[in-house]
């Protein structure tokens, strides 16, 4: 896109004028495009063909925003600034909407999580959200992508792709898609958790990415979680298990070297312990029973959904180079081995 021609007239519903701002792509995040627009801000363009809704997306970020002031008023949630016409989304020529939120000066956001105290301190701001959230209204948020962490939706939607994906597709990716259904056991043991009605649906962040936190720049203290675009009813399992999946290994899920995937014991034990610094007295004993499920769980179904998305045609995340997709979910599911090997 002609960024300046595209995003001039954003900045303007804001009451900014591009000419006198830096402007920097951010290049995390495979969904929508994010961009540092300094001094002061950051934009973002919602992926329209993701969130088909995104009055919703904004909805529940109102309800949410606004008992949190009631409830929990020295929380720093993550407001987007108005347009100077008063509304939480500008829509562009296009369609597409666009966000702007506030830039912190001296934070950053990491990759790769460097030790268990950098997680304990994420695990906690992801538990600290839930838990502030524990007693609002969930029947007045809506799913922003329906049944987004449901396992066997996920799985159905890898067998459409292997109906509709070209041969040349499904032959790239033979053996991995193999593999993969060997795991398939994993879909009954969700379908029999969810079924057994021992998780209770709660407000939950639904994308506990490390890169999803803002850590004080130089220290391991968190200034707030962002990315809420998935701020919806979910199961505790789905926050748990991502930060598994994203926290434990050395390395993030772009990682080519597989050999440098591994299974750090004591980031592992941090997450647990942050999380449920905040959750512990929230979850039911029967909850709590689905903790060593959560990484699989989760490590198994985003690694589904990039293979699925390979076979797709590479159509909804975001990719720089051809096969990329294809390494990510080889990169899962060589940490999916591990995490199951422990089990
Ligand atoms: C996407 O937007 P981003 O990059 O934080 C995805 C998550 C996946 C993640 C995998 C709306 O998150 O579900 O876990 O990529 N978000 C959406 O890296 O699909
Ligand atoms: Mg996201």
């Amino acid at each position: 896109m002609d960024l300046i021609h595209t995003i001039t007239p954003v900045l303007k519903a804001y009451g900014l004028n591009a000419s006198q701002l830096s402007i920097e792509r951010i290049n995390s995040g495979h969904i929508n495009y994010t961009y540092k627009v300094l001094p002061g801000y950051v934009l973002q363009r919602i992926n329209k063909n993701v969130f088909l809704q995104p009055r919703v997306l904004s909805d529940n970020l109102k309800e949410a925003s606004s008992f949190l002031k009631q409830n929990a008023p020295d929380y720093l949630f993550l407001h987007a600034i108005k347009t100077l016409s008063g509304e939480d989304l500008f829509f562009d020529e296009e369609g597409y909407p666009w966000r702007l939120f506030p830039y912190f000066e001296n934070t950053v956001s990491i990759n790769e999580v460097a030790n268990d105290k950098q997680a304990y301190a994420a695990a906690q701001a992801f538990g600290q959200l839930s838990r502030q959230l524990q007693g609002c209204d969930i029947s007045k948020f809506q799913e922003t992508i329906p049944r987004f962490h449901d396992l066997s939706l996920r799985y159905e939607q890898f067998e459409m792709a292997l109906s509709t994906s070209s041969s040349e597709r499904i032959q790239l990716a033979n053996e991995l898609i193999d593999k993969y259904k060997s795991y398939k056991y994993l879909v009954e043991k969700y379908t029999n958790l969810i079924r057994s009605n021992q998780l209770i649906l709660r407000i939950i962040h639904n994308d506990t990415k490390i890169n999803n936190v803002l850590f004080e720049r130089d220290t391991n203290k968190i200034v707030c979680v962002i990315d809420l675009d998935t701020l919806m009813p979910g199961y505790f399992i789905y926050d748990l298990g991502d930060m598994i999946r994203t926290f434990v290994s050395p390395v993030s899920e772009e990682e080519i070297d597989f050999s440098k995937i591994k299974i750090r014991e004591e980031i592992h034990q941090a997450i647990l312990d942050g999380y449920l610094s905040e959750m512990g007295t929230i979850l039911s004993d029967e909850e709590k029973l689905a903790i060593p499920i959560a990484g699989s769980i989760m490590t198994y179904m985003i690694g589904l959904r990039f293979l699925t998305d390979f076979l797709n045609g590479d159509t909804y995340y975001q990719t720089s180079y051809p096969r990329q997709n294809i390494n990510r979910a080889k990169n899962q599911l060589y940490l999916l081995e591990l995490l199951e090997s422990q089990v």
